[in-house]
């Protein structure tokens, strides 16, 4: 399928420069074009019905989605989603009854095990999606703590739990629909399941995790609810992805301005969004710095701070949709 890649934009941007010297623009046009080929691969996980595809489909242009989707060959009930640089793998949690239980186990361990053809860590990241609305979340503190964590190796800092469906947690009640945010009662609520989570896979693992909540929405009918703390969710994703692949995200999230909207403003999420995006770009185009031969001789006298002024405003206008997306 022939659509637009950010890189594209990066390239051509990147051609209309007259401040870059041509030795310059050679460069960061190689590296740029590496970063086409950037992946990062995500395992959502979770109970049935707890809203792991509406999650998927908030957070990433679904269009696409169905283009790549594919039952995932070594695991029947994984289910591959192919975007343009992000791989989702979505596979039920546990809960299906003993057997399937002991199925999911497996094959989410095996996924988590798994080597990419560079003998890396293939999964970058696992989001376990809870039912917020649930009251008996035990399966899925045995999803955590038995299965997830053991199979994450010595680097914890892949594993992402968060809470959906923060509308329904009260059944229904204290979500201010005007506003589409929970009222202080419901907000003290989820702050509780928040710490309770956090809590309960520290005493069984030792391991520290930073829970959120939010809700993926849903449509229904004539009926729409947008998400909430979706932002936030992203921010999250972010910050446990390494800072070169950050990049994947730009090409893949939802474009559509009202996914980001509402969240608990706690920080400027829609900021950290941007920076930490446009930031992986720049790593990306100058090699995490280090830069090759061209521009690092500039780097450091006054050509060099021009250059990556330069640097700074191709990235800024190669990616102009996701800075105007989120600030
Ligand atoms: N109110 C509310 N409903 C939600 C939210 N997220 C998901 N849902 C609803 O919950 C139901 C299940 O959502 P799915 O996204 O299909 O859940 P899933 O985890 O993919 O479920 P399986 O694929 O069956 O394992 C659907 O009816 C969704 O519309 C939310 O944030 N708020
Ligand atoms: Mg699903």
């Amino acid at each position: 399928m022939q659509h637009q890649h950010i890189v594209d934009d990066l390239i051509r941007e990147i051609h209309t420069r007259k401040d870059l010297p041509e030795g310059a623009k050679t460069e960061l046009l190689r590296n740029v074009a590496r970063l086409r080929d950037t992946r990062v691969n995500i395992l959502v996980t979770g109970a049935t019905g707890s809203g792991k595809s509406s999650t998927i489909n908030a957070l990433f242009n679904t269009q696409k989605a169905r283009v790549g989707q594919g039952v995932d060959p070594e695991t029947m009930d994984i289910v591959r989603y192919e975007f343009d640089n992000i791989v989702l793998f979505d596979s039920p949690g546990l809960g299906d009854g003993k057997e399937a239980d002991l199925r999911h186990a497996k094959n989410i361990t095996a996924k988590l095990r798994e080597k990419d053809a560079d003998g890396n860590l293939l999964v970058d990241l696992v989001l376990v999606v809870l039912d917020g609305s649930s009251r008996d979340l035990g399966t899925s503190f045995e999803l955590i703590n038995q299965v997830i964590i053991p199979s994450l190796g010595d680097d914890k800092s892949r594993l992402l739990v968060a809470i959906n469906q923060a509308d329904m947690a009260m059944k229904g009640r204290h979500w201010n629909h005007g506003e589409n945010q929970p009222d202080p009662t419901l907000a003290a609520f989820l702050e509780e399941k928040v710490a309770s989570t956090k809590r309960r896979i520290r005493e069984a693992t030792g391991v520290d995790v930073e829970p959120i909540y939010y809700a993926a929405g849903y449509k229904d009918g004539g009926q729409v609810q947008n998400p909430y703390n979706l932002a936030k969710l992203l921010v999250w994703m972010l910050r446990h992805t390494k800072q070169e692949k950050r990049v994947a995200f730009a090409q893949d999230i939802n474009k559509d301005s009202r996914m980001w909207q509402d969240d608990d403003r706690r920080a400027d999420y829609r900021a950290e969004i941007s920076a930490s995006l446009v930031e992986s770009v720049i790593v990306g185009a100058t090699l995490g710095g280090t830069l090759g031969t061209t521009l690092g001789g500039m780097i450091g006298g006054p050509a060099g701070a021009a250059v990556g002024r330069a640097i700074g405003t191709v990235v800024g206008g190669g990616i102009a949709l996701v800075r105007s997306l989120f600030g």
